[in-house]
């Protein structure tokens, strides 16, 4: 007989619950071992769900790939089940709390029928770091509880920290009960009746009918920031969709930054960047979300609360992203990517010789030229950190590291120039707020559409996004605090041809460059009206192949533009309504009147 009692007295309580009333056959809690971790896999080799990879090509590695309809984070599904709706805000969906628990026991209900009913211990972060929390998932997706043994730490030392103390209750289901000696599919879901549902005064989550990504592996965006938000706005620290990055510059000085960018434009690549300016290094500490807490002295310490990166397929080569390539060379997850005829992955972009065939995403085969994709869009690696050949030494550091600057950005064609720097942080959360990019596959939904993503945050921040900004200025009020300097770069814009004005990837390590001696008072800046740009040649372009114009429009601040832009801010920030911060209203006024003095 396995276990299926902890000593937490609580989370037996849950477990009997959710045992009641989803009726499994069976309950595991997982101890988080290797042996475990092979045991699943080939229970979901054995049911279709993984195809095994050749163990020459790509050792201890797996692919599955998902039905159709579900190969993407639910915007629309997802909810935030706030006790008030005003506390959701306008960002997000709301339901009543009372009501969504209702609707939801009627999916759950008898749910798990014919299925082993999993209970994930998780810490967010380093297991015992004073920043780090920890998540019990109950799933019955045996897929989810491979991703989540990359993604997070999972297990019996979990528990042992937990002791008989809270924890976020995450419970998950794909949706797929199995009638008695009914066959189970590959990708089991309920694409019908998807809820991703989040109850920040409960520090409860409840996911229905997925089994993709964020609406699925619920320590990553539905723990580690709708409700790690929630819980850094009431204890006074930054939950943030962020990476966080090591720079060391060719004196041997290190610095550490972090950056939010939506998802999709580039943290994966830019967290693990290869600098070609000559004696400078950049090592990884996460990829995609960042905790953050002042310590004693003032500063900025940043966690990375995961322990692996679920990063987009497409598009990453050794060329774009040799680091990333090399993290997943073996011991990962892959996701609606392509199966080459030698047993290995494949996906667009990542060689420059195209397999001449394949098994494609959706199992077809595939030939160069085949309508269809090798890879869908949002294909995704699942790959254990510790495997990244720049992974920064303080990576685990239950401590953190400390924070010197903080970098917005997002996908803009035109306006937005290729970076530019706060005034003070007052004026880096009103850039923060103003984030706005050209949306990806990342969400379910248009492609290339521009929408605001105040710091990158809208699909993930747990409560009133107004009220958010008011947290983001009140921490920056603290006496004593060094606050990191704030900036806001865009890799992504376009000249009137349609083609990219930065060549981007490692020559961005020129942008961190600037960065790095501002924070250390290096002072060549040029003010403009919307910011600090560099100086006439206080950017470094050795080596860089751009002709006048080019060089002109990379900073170049078009004072009309940014007229439109602050029109379109105004009326943008006017969803906020009462719970617009006074130093929001007050910055979007300055930069008004700066572009027209
Ligand atoms: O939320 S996911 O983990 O599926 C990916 C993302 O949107 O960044
Ligand atoms: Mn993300």
């Amino acid at each position: 007989m396995t276990k299926t009692r902890t000593e937490n007295t609580k989370l037996n309580q849950w477990i009997q619950d959710i045992q009641q009333l989803c009726q499994p056959e069976n309950v595991y809690i997982c101890d988080g071992s290797e042996e475990e971790y092979q045991r699943l896999a080939q229970e979901l080799v054995k049911c279709g769900t993984f195809t095994k990879l050749d163990e020459t090509k790509r050792p201890n590695s797996f692919l599955a790939c998902s039905t159709p309809e579900d190969v993407a984070r639910v915007e629309e599904s997802t909810f935030i089940c706030s006790q008030k709706e005003n506390d959701a805000g306008p960002t997000n969906n709301w339901k009543d709390p009372q009501e969504m628990y209702k609707t939801l026991k009627k999916f759950y209900r008898g749910c798990m029928w014919g299925r082993t009913m999993y209970v994930i211990p998780y810490s967010m972060g380093p297991v015992g770091s004073h920043i780090a929390r920890i998540g019990v998932q109950i799933t019955d997706s045996p897929y989810v509880v491979c991703n989540m043994r990359i993604m997070t730490r999972i297990g019996t030392p979990v528990l042992k920290v937990l002791g008989n103390n809270d924890f976020v209750k995450c419970l998950h289901s794909v949706g797929r009960p199995l009638e008695e000696d009914e066959e189970d599919v590959p990708w089991p879901c309920d694409t019908k009746n998807r809820y991703i549902c989040h109850f920040p005064e409960d520090r409860t989550i409840w996911s229905y009918g997925s089994g993709y990504g964020g609406n699925a592996l619920l320590g990553k965006k539905c723990f580690a920031l709708r409700i790690a938000s929630t819980i850094a706005r009431d204890e006074g620290w930054l939950a943030e969709h962020m990476l966080i990055m090591g720079i060391t510059n060719p004196e041997g000085e290190k610095k550490y930054f972090a950056a939010a960018f939506p998802s999709a434009c580039g943290k994966t690549n830019l967290a693990m960047l290869m600098p070609t300016l000559p004696g400078w290094k950049v090592e990884t500490v996460g990829d995609d979300i960042a905790w953050m807490k002042f310590g004693d002295d003032g500063r900025l310490y940043a966690i990375n609360p995961e322990a692996g990166f679920f990063g987009v397929a497409p598009g990453t080569s050794l060329k774009s992203n040799f680091n990333a390539m090399k993290s997943m060379e073996c011991n990962s997850i892959f996701t609606n990517v392509g199966l080459t005829d030698d047993g290995d992955i494949w996906w667009e972009g990542m060689t420059d010789e195209i397999p001449s065939h394949l098994r494609n995403w959706l199992g077809h085969d595939w030939t160069p030229g085949s309508e269809e994709k090798a890879a869908h869009p949002n294909a995704r690696f699942t790959a254990p950190a510790s495997q990244c050949p720049v992974i920064d030494k303080d990576w685990d550091n239950p401590n953190g590291v400390p924070i010197s600057a903080i970098i917005f950005g997002g996908r803009r064609s035109s306006v937005v120039p290729l970076i530019y720097e706060a005034f003070n942080w007052q004026h880096g959360t009103f850039l923060g707020a103003s984030v706005s990019s050209e949306t990806t596959a990342a969400a379910a939904g248009a492609v290339g559409k521009l929408r605001h993503d105040p710091f990158a945050m809208l699909p993930f921040c747990g409560y009133h996004m107004g009220d958010y900004f008011n947290h983001w200025l009140t921490v920056g009020e603290v006496a004593g605090r060094q606050l990191p300097k704030v900036y806001y770069v865009n890799w992504f814009r376009k000249n009137e041809n349609g083609n990219f004005i930065w060549p981007g990837f490692g020559e961005n390590s020129r942008v961190l460059k600037w960065i790095f001696e501002r924070a250390n008072g290096v002072d060549h800046v040029k003010e403009t009206p919307i910011g600090n740009v560099p100086a006439e040649g206080a950017f470094d372009m050795t080596g860089l192949d751009l002709d006048e114009r080019t060089l002109s429009q990379l900073f170049e601040v078009d004072r009309e533009a940014w007229g439109h832009e602050v029109e379109e801010l105004r009326n943008y920030f006017q969803i906020f309504g009462d719970k617009l911060s006074q130093g929001i209203r007050k910055e979007l006024d300055s930069l008004e009147s700066r572009l027209k003095g």
